[in-house]
């Protein structure tokens, strides 16, 4: 199948002051385009090629030890699949924190909603270099955990519920070199936690596939 680029579930103003259009456009429209255009040129012709995104990345993953030669279309395939998730994770001014059962275990797992936050915030702040800091559930627990470069919990026995790109390209733009701001101000105000809260939901419920929630998003 072919891989397309989904569209943003926001206007690319919806997100300003924080993240400007001007990063949006080029985020969305150039880096996940790449990333997307060149997955799809090194799956052409190749046994893959009818696979969905999850399935490409997931067997990249599972044999780029082996062949070496797997590892460009990981690394493209893994990138889609994040950005398409990344921008569900986002909304305009999000109006409110975590609600129901997801908020009832980020108590019990992190102490409180603010000591999440701030943990969420130490962890994609202190990531070195390129990749991304995730709210998972692994093995029944929440955990926040930082992957480099194209790497992604969908391969390590992880349901994502959240991420945010901690790649410069992200907020470079904007902010340079303060990733602390964007940061701060993504999790303060525009984390979108009826997704999570879905995520959650459905891996509760024996629905793993994230790509299926992801879809769903609206
Ligand atoms: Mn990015």
């Amino acid at each position: 199948m072919t891989i397309e680029l989904p569209d943003l579930p926001y206007a690319y103003e919806a997100l300003e002051p924080l993240i400007s259009s001007v990063t949006l456009r080029t985020h969305h429209g150039k880096h996940h385009r790449a990333y997307v255009d060149k997955t799809n040129a090194l799956v052409k012709d190749t046994n893959l090629a009818a696979g969905s995104l999850e399935t490409i990345v997931k067997h990249c993953a599972s044999r780029a030890a082996a062949d070496p030669a797997l590892t460009p279309l990981f690394n493209n395939a893994a990138q889609a699949w994040n950005h398409a998730f990344y921008w569900n994770c986002l909304r305009p001014k999000s109006p409110r924190g975590p609600q129901g059962a997801l908020a009832a275990r980020l108590r019990s797992d992190f102490g409180d909603e603010r000591r999440f936050a701030d943990a969420l915030k130490s962890a994609a702040t202190g990531h070195f270099g390129s990749g991304w800091a995730w709210l998972v559930l692994d093995d029944g627990a929440l955990k926040i955990v930082t992957t480099s470069n194209a790497d992604t919990p969908i391969v390590r026995g992880q349901t994502p519920l959240l991420v945010i790109d901690v790649w410069e390209h992200a907020y470079y733009l904007d902010h340079q070199e303060r990733r602390a701001v964007y940061v701060a101000g993504v999790v303060d105000s525009l984390l979108n936690w009826e997704f999570a809260e879905r995520n959650f939901e459905r891996s509760r419920s024996g629905r793993t596939d994230a790509a299926t929630s992801m879809s769903a998003a609206g």
